[in-house]
């Protein structure tokens, strides 16, 4: 199960998939080091997640399959979904300023959760521990 309370530990390649996704270096220099903490709250095919970070507090609600909009902390805006594949959260994503693709995954691996990240042929991890 995904449900709980999830705490950044490490971060593998953020930094160029930040700079890929046209993130500046002072605003990647913050990110690397943003605190982000996920509530995750699964019932059935509805997630309710608590986002919290060094720049920002936000609550999102999805369900699996239904597309909806998600903005990152520096505004860039997108669209798309999660699906769940056996054990594995898919999510695919478009970034509305240029229709590029972001794809993401969770998956638990032993006591950490997993988060992929791929844009633009840019692979990023962010392995988080319960907190
Ligand atoms: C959630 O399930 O936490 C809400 C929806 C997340 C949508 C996709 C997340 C992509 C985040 C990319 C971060 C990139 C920073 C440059």
């Amino acid at each position: 199960t995904f449900n709980g309370t999830w705490k950044v530990d490490r971060n593998e390649n953020y930094d160029k998939f930040m700079e890929q996704m046209g993130i500046n270096l002072v605003k990647r220099k913050l990110a690397s080091h943003d605190n982000l903490k996920i509530i995750i709250e699964q019932t059935g095919d509805k997630f309710h997640v608590k986002e919290s970070s060094a720049f920002r507090t936000i609550e999102i609600d999805f369900t699996l399959g239904v597309s909806f909009e998600y903005s990152l902390a520096d505004g860039t805006e997108l669209v798309g979904s999660w699906i769940l594949e056996g054990d594995v959260l898919k999510g695919k994503f478009n970034r509305k300023d240029n229709g590029k693709e972001l794809t993401t995954t969770r998956i638990i691996s032993g006591d950490e959760l997993v988060q992929n990240y791929s844009y633009d042929g840019v692979n990023a991890k962010r392995i988080f521990k319960r907190a």
